[in-house]
């Protein structure tokens, strides 16, 4: 019996390029990702992934957030289960700015560094930036090997 962590991550796109962070610290240290982070009681997940936007990357978002996605990961021999709700930001405002947890910078979207993040995002992201909705698990072992997943793109959730 696995204990579930609720998480958002979010997609900050604009045109053809996204932000990513580069992880400073905790979780996922060193590798590039979106923005997001723990749902914090008496929070819904939406007003979570705005949160993180704002505290991780500086953006404010403007008109919501739209869930793309919904994301579980287990890893081998570990008794947790991230529940991770992938949130698209409508519209933002702002200019980017470095925080305590992550480094920001703007991708084009052919030039993500996929070899620098979560192997699970190579399969997923092609999905969510072309605007598709997905479900999706996958199993690791350690942090750099997917050892089996599963992945469906859906209309709604
Ligand atoms: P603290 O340091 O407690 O404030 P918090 O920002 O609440 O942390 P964090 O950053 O530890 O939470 O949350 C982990 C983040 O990593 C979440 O946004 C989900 C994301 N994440 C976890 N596994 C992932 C994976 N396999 N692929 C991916 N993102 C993942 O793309
Ligand atoms: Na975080
Ligand atoms: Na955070």
């Amino acid at each position: 019996n696995l204990t579930r962590k609720l998480l958002t991550l979010a997609l900050i796109k604009d045109g053809q390029r996204v932000l990513l962070g580069y992880k400073k610290r905790g979780f996922g240290e060193g590798k590039w990702n979106m923005f997001g982070g723990k749902v914090e009681k008496g929070e819904t997940p939406e007003y979570a992934a705005i949160r993180e936007v704002k505290e991780e990357s500086g953006l404010e978002v403007i008109g919501g957030v739209e869930q793309i996605g919904d994301l579980e990961f287990t890893f081998d021999g570990e008794d947790f289960l991230m529940h991770v709700l992938v949130f698209q930001a409508r519209g933002f405002s702002g200019t980017p700015a470095e925080s305590e947890e992550m480094r920001p910078q703007w991708y084009q979207i052919e030039d993500i560094p996929y070899s620098k993040m979560w192997k699970d995002d190579e399969f997923w992201y092609p999905i969510a930036l072309r605007g598709g909705k997905f479900k999706g698990k996958f199993h690791f072992q350690g942090h750099e090997v997917i050892l089996n997943h599963t992945l469906e793109e859906v209309e709604h959730f």
